[in-house]
């Protein structure tokens, strides 16, 4: 991509609204921009990297067993009437009437849309289990959106629910979301803890959320200092097999969000050398609820001795528009945001010095070809901004590696390459200099 064909209103200035680095770091690299409380335009940047959140999520939902489906944004009342919930949810539900004066409302979450999609089509014990997730918007009309993306009031959520036959099916389909959880934040380059926690409007009695410790998070944690090193499960761990280990080891040491804390527990359990108090978001957060929404909507199965079963359910959410925020407030400084490959708008930056002078032009056109040959995402910035400009804009919107071209170095053969993570330039050969940009995106596209 051309960055004079792109669209990228970048903003000197901090917006006064923008409270917490990631929002002001997104308004300024005009990732987002924003068009009601809470409600938010993705610009160019912004959706290649909700893009890229959006693969690394069904990746590994895909690979833990779950099938992609796509359900409306708007539902109807009455399903919400069969669960019970319609009255229940309260003020954080956008409720709207349609010209036939029916109740519709926009969806904050799916139990019920998917139950019934369930109820109508599954028959037999022999289809179980399903776990069916979609990739949607959501609406929750939130007293206090703030922080941009992390606390909006439309938001891309991944929900999957699963129906299984019994409850140690469902225990383990739990566990398969929960080891697929933590590919799915280390693949972003984060490090997530699952920690109990309330399980709200959703119900249920088993539940964690992935929380990723900032700063900035809206709930206070505490944990064992050990989880911060345990191991995420590898790609090649079979998800059918049993993942009951995986999930011991990440919560048999405490850790819990401030809603359930128990001090007491807290300082028996964990020596004090070990306490960590800190600050969390939350990305992702998995129910285990039996048949709360099966049973209230009479979804049941044919049993394997012809009695009707209902199903065990449990549903599983990721904030991919959250984790956009997130990644950048684990990973910024002062000139702006660090990408990690994986996620990254683009992979490379190419810089072009003196636009206009043929030399320069003509080694950033076969820089760019190449790279771009090597399938290397390459935005190039082919504009007549002076120097100064471009770095800063470059360092902004934090891509991880820049290739910088100019006159002085062309004549000599040479170009710079910076990593955005790193500190110095370093000069080398331009075919060198391709190279090893090259290798270093290959190796980091993959952290999990
Ligand atoms: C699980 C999937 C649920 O809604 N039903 C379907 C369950 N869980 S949840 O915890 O309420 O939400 C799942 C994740 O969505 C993100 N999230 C938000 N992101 C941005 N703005 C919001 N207002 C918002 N509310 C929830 C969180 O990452 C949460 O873990």
């Amino acid at each position: 991509m051309h960055l004079s064909r792109f669209f990228m209103p970048v903003l000197r200035d901090t917006p006064k609204e923008a409270e917490i680095i990631s929002h002001q770091l997104m308004l300024r690299a005009a990732m987002i921009k924003q068009s009601a409380a809470g409600i938010y335009s993705w610009l160019p940047l912004g959706l290649r990297v909700l893009k890229k959140i959006e693969g690394i999520v069904r990746e590994e939902q895909n690979r833990a067993g779950a099938v992609e489906i796509l359900m409306p944004t708007i539902q109807s009342a009455d399903l919400w009437r069969e669960s019970g919930r319609y009255e229940a949810y309260g003020k954080e539900m956008l409720r709207i009437v349609d010209r036939h004066e029916r109740d519709i409302l926009y969806g904050p979450t799916a139990e019920e849309v998917v139950t019934a999609i369930f109820r109508d089509s599954v028959r037999s014990y022999k289809d179980l289990p399903k776990n069916l997730y979609n990739i949607q918007w959501k609406f929750r009309d939130e007293i206090r959106p703030r922080f941009g993306v992390m606390r909006g009031r439309e938001f891309l959520m991944k929900d999957a629910y699963s129906f299984d036959l019994t409850k140690e099916d469902a225990r383990a389909t739990y566990q398969r979301m929960f080891a697929a959880y933590l590919r799915t934040f280390a693949r972003m380059g984060l490090k997530s803890v699952p920690m109990k926690a309330d399980t709200g409007p959703i119900g249920g009695d088993l539940s964690h959320e992935f929380i990723i410790l900032a700063e900035t998070g809206e709930s206070e944690v505490f944990l064992h200092k050990d989880l911060l090193d345990e191991r995420v499960p590898p790609a090649d761990t079979d998800f059918f097999g049993d993942l009951s280990g995986v999930v011991e080891n990440w919560t048999s040491r405490y850790a819990a969000t401030d809603e359930i804390h128990d001090a007491a527990k807290f300082e028996n359990e964990v020596p004090e050398a070990k306490r960590v108090t800190a600050r969390g978001i939350e990305v992702g957060h998995i129910f285990y609820f039996g048949t709360k929404y099966s049973a209230a909507m009479g979804a049941k199965v044919q049993g394997p001795d012809g009695q009707l079963v209902t199903p065990e359910m449990g549903s599983y959410g990721v904030g991919v528009s959250r984790l956009a925020g997130a990644i950048i407030e684990a990973s910024h400084d002062e000139a702006g945001i660090i990408w990690p490959v994986p996620v990254a708008p683009f992979e490379v930056g190419l810089v072009n010095l003196r636009a206009g002078d043929a030399a320069t032009d003509g080694a950033c056109a076969d820089l760019y070809n190449k790279l771009q040959a090597a399938g290397v995402e390459v935005l190039y910035d082919d504009t007549d901004e002076r120097a100064g400009a471009k770095f800063s804009t470059m360092d902004l919107i934090g891509l991880p590696y820049q290739l910088i071209v100019g006159p002085k170095g062309v004549k000599n053969g040479e170009v710079e390459i910076k990593a955005r993570a790193g500190a110095e330039r370093e000069t080398l050969g331009i075919e060198a200099g391709l190279n090893q940009v090259i290798a270093a995106v290959q190796s980091q596209r993959i952290l999990a």
